[in-house]
């Protein structure tokens, strides 16, 4: 099964330019907690290079393009994110990392749950073990 789940995003647009609204619990199947954003990247940065254990979250570039790499301990995936009409939807215990940043790339991300250190994997054989446990 593939790791990629694209959630589009209807651009409601008129005259004046666009406009895309999400929805909790509509748009995306959970509560969003948070929305942060990730801009002005330096170039050669790539970032990311973690998991989650409850996390779940609605990646979506509004501006410019990067480069996802979601990996699940079996299969591994790479995606451009270069549309503010899709999002990604990542949950589950998958490893995630972001590179080639545009200059001018904004990635904005809902998520499910408030900002908690704890629900971050960050070492990739601690990864590895989880996903055989
Ligand atoms: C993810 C990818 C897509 C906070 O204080 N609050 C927050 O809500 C977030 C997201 C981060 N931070 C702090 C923690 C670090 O000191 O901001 C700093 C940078 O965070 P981090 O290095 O985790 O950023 P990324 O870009 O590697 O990862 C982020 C999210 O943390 C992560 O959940 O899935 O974007």
């Amino acid at each position: 099964m593939s790791l990629i789940n694209w959630i589009d995003l209807p651009t409601r647009g008129d005259d004046r330019g666009s406009l895309v609204a999400i929805e909790a619990e509509d748009s995306i199947p959970f509560k969003v907690n948070r929305v942060y954003y990730i801009f002005a990247t330096q170039p050669g940065v790539s970032r990311g290079f973690h998991a989650h254990l409850e996390l779940k979250q609605l990646a979506v570039c509004v501006a410019g393009k990067c480069r996802m790499t979601l990996d699940d301990g079996q299969c591994r995936e790479e995606i451009w994110l270069d549309s503010p009409e899709k999002g990604i939807l990542i949950e589950g215990l998958v490893w995630r990392e972001m590179h080639d940043f545009s200059p001018d790339c904004v990635l904005l991300v809902l998520a499910s749950e408030h900002y908690d250190e704890a629900d971050y994997v960050r070492d990739y054989a601690q990864f590895k073990a989880k996903v055989k446990a």
